[in-house]
C-alpha cells in the first residue's frame, strides 16, 4: 500500500515537473531590450522613422516628441544613443507626431519631414519642418523666405513619401486633419504644394497613409481616414484617381488608424492591412477587382489600435503582424500560408498598460534579426521600449536593400523573394503604420527546406530586375541603373 502510494506520488511529481518544464520552455516570442536605450526617460513620443541621420551608411531610429525633443537613436557600443545635438532637429517646443524621410532633391540624402500639430483638427499655429542638411548642419526648407507661402498650417497626422513619376524625385503626402491634404514637391528650387493639381486636396480626418505598388506599376497611395471614407489613389501617369469605393476599401463607417502593405497570400503582390479605431481590422486581399477582408475573427476584433506592422520578426519565413494598441494589450499574429492568421500568445511586449503610439522595425544592430522600437505617450508620459524576437539559431535570413539611381533608398519599390515555397513581396517602406516609416530594406526569414532563391526588384518606375541569390545570411544592396 505504502509503495503504491509512493509510486503514485512519484508519477504525480514527474507530471508536475513536466508541466513546469513545458511552461518554461514555451519561450516568450520577444526579448525586452529596452535597457540598452540610453537616457530613456518618460516622454510623449509618437511617430518613428528609420533613415541615415548622419550619412555614415547605418540607419538610425528618428523618434518624434510631443513637447519633448525629437531623437536620432543610433546603435553604438551595444547601446541605443541619441546622436542629435541640433536644436532645429530636436525642436522641443514643437509638438511633432508624424515623420517620414526621403530624397526630395535627388542628391541621395533623405530629407526629413516632421509633421507638427498643436491642435487636433483644422488650423494650427506652428508649421511643419522639412529638414535638409548642409555641411552636417540641418536646416528647415520651410524657413527659407521663398517657401513661406507654402507652409502647412493645418493639423495633421501621418506623412508618406511618394515617387509619383517613378523618377526618384520624391514628394511628400501630408495627411491633414480638418483641412486639405498637402502634397509637397520641389520645383524650380521651391517647395510647392501640388495637391490640388494632382487631385489630392480632399478634406478629411487624415490618419494613416502608405504608398507603393498596390494597383498600378507606379506609386499608388492608400490613406485610412477618420469620420470619412478612406482613399485609394491609383497612380495614372503621375496623377491620381480615388478608386477606394470601386475596390471596396472605403470603409466609410470605420475610423482608420494604422495601415501597412503586406503580401498576405505570399503570392507576389502587396495587399493592405488596415487597423480601425475600436472597429474591425482588415486584412484586405485583392480578388478580381475588389479587396476582400480575409482576416479571421481574432484578427478583425476591434481594438484601440495605433501602429500596425507586418514583418518577419523571428526569421521563420512567415510574416508576423504586430498591432500596437494604446492602453490595451498589444497583439501579434503569424500569417501562415493561405491567409491563415495564427494568434501568438506573449507577455514580453504585451504592454497592457502601455500608451503605444508609433512603432518601427529595423535591424539596428546589424545581426540579421529585426528590432522593434515602440513609442508611447499621447496621454501619459512613458519611456520607449525595444524588443527583438528570440530566434532559433538555425533560422537564416536575407535582406535586400534597393537604392535608386541617385543612391537614395528606393522607397515605394517592391522586392519579391521567389523560391520553391513562396513568392513573397515586400515594400521598401515609404511611410506606414501610423505616423511612422520602417527601415528601407526588405527583410526575409528563410523557411525550412526552402531553396532556389531568386529576387525581383520592381522599381518605382515599374521596371524590374531579377537575380539569383546563392548565399543567405547577408544584406544585398542593389542599385538601379
Ligand atoms: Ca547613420
Ligand atoms: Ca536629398
Ligand atoms: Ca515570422
Ligand atoms: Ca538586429
Amino acid at each position: 500500500m505504502f509503495i503504491k502510494k509512493m509510486k503514485n506520488l512519484t508519477r504525480y511529481l514527474i507530471l508536475i515537473f513536466f508541466v513546469i518544464l513545458t511552461n518554461n520552455t514555451r519561450a516568450e516570442f520577444f526579448e525586452d531590450l529596452s535597457k540598452i536605450i540610453e537616457n530613456n526617460e518618460k516622454r510623449l513620443s509618437y511617430g518613428i522613422s528609420v533613415t541615415d541621420f548622419n550619412m555614415d551608411g547605418n540607419y538610425e531610429f528618428l523618434v518624434t516628441g510631443f513637447g519633448y525633443p525629437n531623437l536620432a537613436l543610433s546603435f553604438q557600443d551595444g547601446k541605443l544613443k541619441n546622436l542629435n545635438q541640433q536644436k532645429i532637429f530636436s525642436d522641443t517646443l514643437k509638438r511633432t507626431i508624424g515623420v517620414a524621410a526621403c530624397d526630395i532633391d535627388k542628391d541621395g540624402f533623405e530629407e526629413i519631414y516632421f509633421l507638427n500639430t498643436d491642435t487636433y483638427s483644422g488650423d494650427k499655429k506652428y508649421s511643419d519642418r522639412l529638414l535638409d542638411i548642409e555641411d552636417n548642419n540641418y536646416f528647415d526648407l520651410f524657413e527659407l523666405e521663398k517657401n513661406k507661402e507654402n507652409l502647412n498650417l493645418t493639423a495633421g497626422r501621418s506623412v508618406v513619401c511618394v515617387d509619383r513619376k517613378g523618377d526618384g524625385e520624391y514628394g511628400v503626402y501630408v495627411a491633414n486633419y480638418g483641412g486639405p491634404t498637402r502634397f509637397y514637391e520641389i520645383e524650380d528650387e521651391l517647395i510647392k504644394d501640388k495637391a490640388q493639381s494632382l487631385n489630392l486636396d480632399s478634406i478629411t480626418g487624415g490618419r494613416a497613409v502608405v504608398s507603393g505598388h498596390i494597383l498600378s506599376d507606379r506609386a499608388d497611395v492608400f490613406a485610412a481616414n477618420e469620420r470619412g471614407a478612406n482613399y485609394l489613389y491609383k497612380n495614372n501617369n503621375g496623377n491620381f484617381e480615388d478608386v477606394a469605393f470601386d475596390y471596396r476599401v472605403d470603409d466609410s463607417i470605420q475610423n482608420g488608424r494604422g495601415t501597412a502593405l503586406s503580401d498576405i497570400y505570399y503570392r507576389g503582390r502587396l495587399d493592405i492591412l488596415s487597423g480601425n479605431w475600436l472597429g474591425y481590422h482588415r486584412a484586405w486581399v485583392l480578388e478580381k477587382n475588389e479587396f476582400k477582408d480575409i482576416g479571421n475573427k481574432d484578427f478583425d476584433k476591434p481594438s484601440r489600435i495605433r501602429t500596425i506592422i507586418s514583418a518577419d520578426f523571428d526569421n521563420d519565413g512567415f510574416d508576423e503582424v504586430f498591432m500596437n494598441n494604446i492602453a490595451e494589450p498589444n497583439k501579434l499574429f503569424r500569417i501562415k500560408d493561405d491567409g491563415k492568421f495564427e494568434q501568438i500568445n506573449f507577455q514580453v511586449g504585451l504592454e497592457a498598460k502601455g500608451y503605444g503610439t508609433g512603432a518601427a522595425v529595423a535591424d539596428i544592430d546589424n545581426d540579421g534579426v529585426l528590432e522593434l522600437l515602440v513609442a508611447r505617450g499621447e496621454s501619459k508620459e512613458q519611456p520607449l521600449t525595444l524588443y527583438k524576437a528570440k530566434v532559433d539559431k538555425e533560422n537564416k535570413y536575407l535582406r535586400i536593400k534597393p537604392l535608386n539611381k541617385y543612391g537614395a533608398p528606393a522607397r515605394g519599390a517592391t522586392v519579391t523573394l521567389i523560391t520553391n515555397k513562396r513568392k513573397h513581396s515586400k515594400t521598401i517602406d515609404a511611410g506606414s503604420g501610423y505616423l511612422c516609416q520602417m527601415e528601407p530594406v526588405a527583410h526575409y526569414g528563410i523557411r525550412k527546406n526552402e531553396k532556389n532563391f531568386k529576387v525581383e526588384v520592381k522599381w518605382t518606375n515599374g521596371t524590374k530586375k531579377l537575380f539569383n541569390v546563392s548565399e543567405l545570411n547577408q544584406t544585398i544592396t542593389i542599385k538601379q541603373k
